[in-house]
């Protein structure tokens, strides 16, 4: 049985893992990432567009924004629609004065590999974490005679820092172990679309109505991703593009603030919103990092600022634990985390309670839905009249 080692073997190569990849090499603390897609589907996973401001700092300082610098966007503004009109925060004149930069998460997902392997680092597509033990990662690679995969390589790292998102192994051995997990379900789902079509806004825009909420995020000059809120269990087959671009002008009131830039559909998924937190991101050997830490609804836009923040935090433990011995550090870990991701999860919880009507509109008349729905209006009307909330906005909006 080979056996390969490493300082940290990091499984999965998404932000989070890319990015402590990339900061473990630049601090001499040599690692090995194991990735179970194909090079060409991570480059092509179209998820996540907006950059804290925190996020660009880290990825700048450390000699990987080279890309998002050259192409990405700054976002500036939000705009709200709802039956009693539209208003726009310019939040880059409101709390910290930061701003979003928009940069489609594939393309900075290209960045960070290209950068790695030009770092000289050792990263291994279609190699599949099977479980981890005390730093010991088995991994499948290659299918066997009966087309299954193999199991039974091993790589084994001083550390290991799962970063394999929600589903991964590296939270499974963590829960296994009895770690607590703190969980939320915001009992509503999002139809995602991805458009070949230009923004129709030069902002991000959210629809609150009573068919729920549309969102419109700007990605490139030639793609826009829209939300539509979605009872459980939607199918997105029975979205047509047509049943689409007729729902998002209904509830984007198009009517009444101009029509939507069409395009074809590139892409539909459903997303449940939910979130959680683990209690305890890690301990001895394996600590986690990103999705793989703690699930946050996409509702802010935080989960890869999230996992940046924790795969800086990881590489400042790993390399000090590696380099000089002292532990402290990831003794320390969840304390430094926990905290902002705390926050970001409190934003997004609101974020959420402002955007969504009653879960389906067929609820519409329940009391519940009545007093859910007076709420969602009593939250927009203070940001729409109160400096303040508009300063504790955009300090949270644009923040990790
Ligand atoms: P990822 O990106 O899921 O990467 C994990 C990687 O691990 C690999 N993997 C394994 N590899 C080896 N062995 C195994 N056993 C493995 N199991 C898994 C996977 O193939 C994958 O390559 O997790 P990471 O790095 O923690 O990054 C998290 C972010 O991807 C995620 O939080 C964001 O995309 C969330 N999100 C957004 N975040 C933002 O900050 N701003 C946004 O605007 C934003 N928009 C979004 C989003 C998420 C969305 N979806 C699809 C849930 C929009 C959407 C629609």
């Amino acid at each position: 049985m080979a056996e390969a080692q490493a300082g940290v073997v990091i499984v999965g190569a998404g932000p989070a893992g890319l990015v402590l990849g990339n900061l473990l090499l630049d601090r001499g603390v040599d690692c090995v990432i194991l990735e179970r897609r194909s090079r060409a589907a991570v480059e092509g996973r179209a998820r996540a567009g907006f950059l804290a401001a925190h996020s660009v700092r880290v990825l700048t300082e450390n000699g990987l924004a080279a890309g998002l610098l050259a192409r990405g966007r700054t976002h500036t503004t939000c705009r709200f629609r709802s039956e009693r009109g539209e208003f726009t925060l310019d939040y880059a004149g409101l709390g910290r004065g930061e701003v979003h930069t928009v940069y489609p998460q594939q393309e900075l997902v290209r960045d960070l590999v290209a950068e790695f392997l030009r770092r000289g680092g050792d990263l291994r597509f279609g190699a599949e974490a099977a479980d981890v033990t005390d730093g010991r990662v088995r991994v499948r690679d290659g299918a066997d005679a009966t087309g299954r995969y193999a199991t039974g390589r091993y790589v084994t790292g001083r550390y290991v820092a799962g970063c394999d998102g929600h589903r991964g192994v590296g939270r499974a051995a963590l829960t296994a172990q009895g770690v607590p997990t703190a969980r939320w379900d915001h009992g509503v789902s999002w139809l995602a679309v991805l458009a070949a079509a230009p923004p129709s806004m030069p902002a991000t825009g959210y629809a609150l109505h009573e068919r729920g909420f549309a969102g419109h995020m700007a990605r490139t000059a030639t793609v826009t991703r829209y939300y539509l809120q979605c009872p459980r269990g939607t199918d997105p087959a029975d979205w047509s593009e047509d049943r689409i671009w007729t729902e998002l002008a209904t509830r984007m009131r198009t009517a009444e603030f101009g029509p939507l830039r069409e395009g074809a559909v590139l892409e539909k998924t459903v997303v449940d919103l939910r979130s959680d937190v683990l209690e305890s991101p890690g301990t001895g050997r394996l600590w986690l990092a990103g999705d793989a830490a703690g699930l946050i609804s996409p509702s802010a836009a935080k989960g890869a600022n999230l996992a940046v923040l924790q795969a800086e935090s990881l590489a400042r433990a790993f390399e000090a634990a590696l380099l000089r011995g002292d532990e402290s550090g990831l003794a320390r870990y969840a304390a430094d985390c926990l905290p902002r991701v705390w926050r970001a999860h409190e934003f997004s919880h609101w974020m959420s309670g402002l955007l969504h009507g009653p879960a389906d509109a067929g609820d519409i008349d329940r009391d519940e839905a009545r007093y859910g729905r007076a709420l969602q209006y009593a939250r927009l009307e203070s940001l729409r009249t109160s400096r303040r909330h508009q300063d504790f906005f955009a300090e949270n909006y644009t923040g990790v």
